[in-house]
């Protein structure tokens, strides 16, 4: 196992491990017991397209967190390099900030760390249903007053440079988050509507709206937010439709998000039709394993679960998962 030794800037998706003490770390099988997910929330995950109100980090946790991402905030530009994408606004109204960053877990130890910690491994397994490899992070962070909006879209539509779609987002709060705030918004149910194209991540809110049907339109009257205490985690299927509006409070609302897919996820880039935007991503081939040290595997079932691993309730990725997006 590689240790880590340095404050300075080295790349740390050098390490396929944790790098610091801030998530203690299971030692066996029985360990994990306190971190599984219940039948009744992978129950309703495989119903709605997310299951939300997991606890990931203690305060202490978010508050060391919180100040790694001020550091984040304010890097020179050798250090940006090291991100896949970097937009201190992402948004096209320099009145309505969206600060979007993808790959902060390869600059600082707590969200290198992030990844390895155990109750975001053991549910990203239940509601994958298989191993899986870290894919990426983003950090999402809207200012008091003047927070602007991530509009309406499902994540693989993103992604489909990468394949088979088998893919979870877990997005975890550094702020308390609701309504006022800005907080992210599911509507239950929109996983089974298969997959959308792009209409953009930061400007107009509605813009999915303009290509969907009746019956998707009338769904979104049932949309729920996802109110939650900071620390605390929301599990969402890659074809979710899911959006969070401004925020005008005289909070922040900063959040960071953990991509996972299965461990046997190949690279799909040959016609992909925005190769731009993945200029600074790790090198991908088509149809070849996504295996290099910027995929670590984060989770082997066999290995960490042994027998326990038979009695875990997960999901059927074969039902869940359209293999064939
Ligand atoms: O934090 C937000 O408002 C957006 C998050 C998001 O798109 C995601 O978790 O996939
Ligand atoms: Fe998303």
């Amino acid at each position: 196992m590689k240790k880590f030794n340095s404050e300075s800037l080295i790349d740390l998706a050098a390490y396929s491990n944790p790098v610091s003490s801030i998530f203690e770390q299971p030692q066996c099988a029985k360990d994990w017991e306190e971190y599984i997910l219940t039948e009744e929330q992978i129950t309703s995950f495989k119903k709605d397209g997310f299951v939300s109100g997991i606890k990931i980090m203690s305060e202490e946790q978010v508050d060391k967190l919180n100040n790694e991402l001020l550091r984040l905030q304010s890097l020179n530009e050798e250090e940006k390099g090291l991100f896949y994408h970097y937009e201190s606004n992402e948004s096209e109204n320099p009145d309505k900030v969206l600060f979007h960053a993808i790959g902060a877990w390869r600059i600082t130890p707590g969200f290198h760390d992030l990844f390895w910690s155990p109750a975001y491994r053991m549910a990203a397994y239940q509601l994958l249903g298989q191993s899986f490899r870290l894919f990426h992070d983003q950090l999402f962070c809207k200012p008091a007053r003047h927070g602007g909006v991530v509009a309406w879209h499902q994540d693989y539509s993103y992604w489909t440079f990468t394949k088979p779609m088998h893919h979870l987002t877990c997005w975890i709060g550094l702020d308390d988050a609701n309504e006022e705030n800005g907080c992210l918004y599911f509507v239950p149910g929109s996983h089974k509507w298969g997959l959308l194209p792009i209409t953009g991540l930061a400007g107009d809110m509605n813009a999915v709206k303009e290509i969907l049907d009746k019956d998707q339109l009338i769904s979104f009257e049932n949309k729920v937010a996802n109110v939650l205490p900071k620390g605390y985690a929301s599990f969402h299927h890659p074809l979710t439709m899911h959006g969070s509006y401004e925020n005008s409070s005289a909070r922040p609302r900063r959040a960071v998000v953990l991509n996972a897919m299965n461990y046997k996820t190949l690279g799909n880039t040959e016609g992909y039709n925005r190769i731009d935007a993945l200029k600074s991503f790790p090198d991908m081939h088509q149809d070849t394993l996504l295996d290099s040290r910027y995929f670590p595997l984060l989770f082997d079932g066999d290995k960490e679960l042994g027998f326990l691993g038979r009695e875990i309730p997960r999901v059927d990725a074969d039902e869940l998962y359209d293999r064939s997006l």
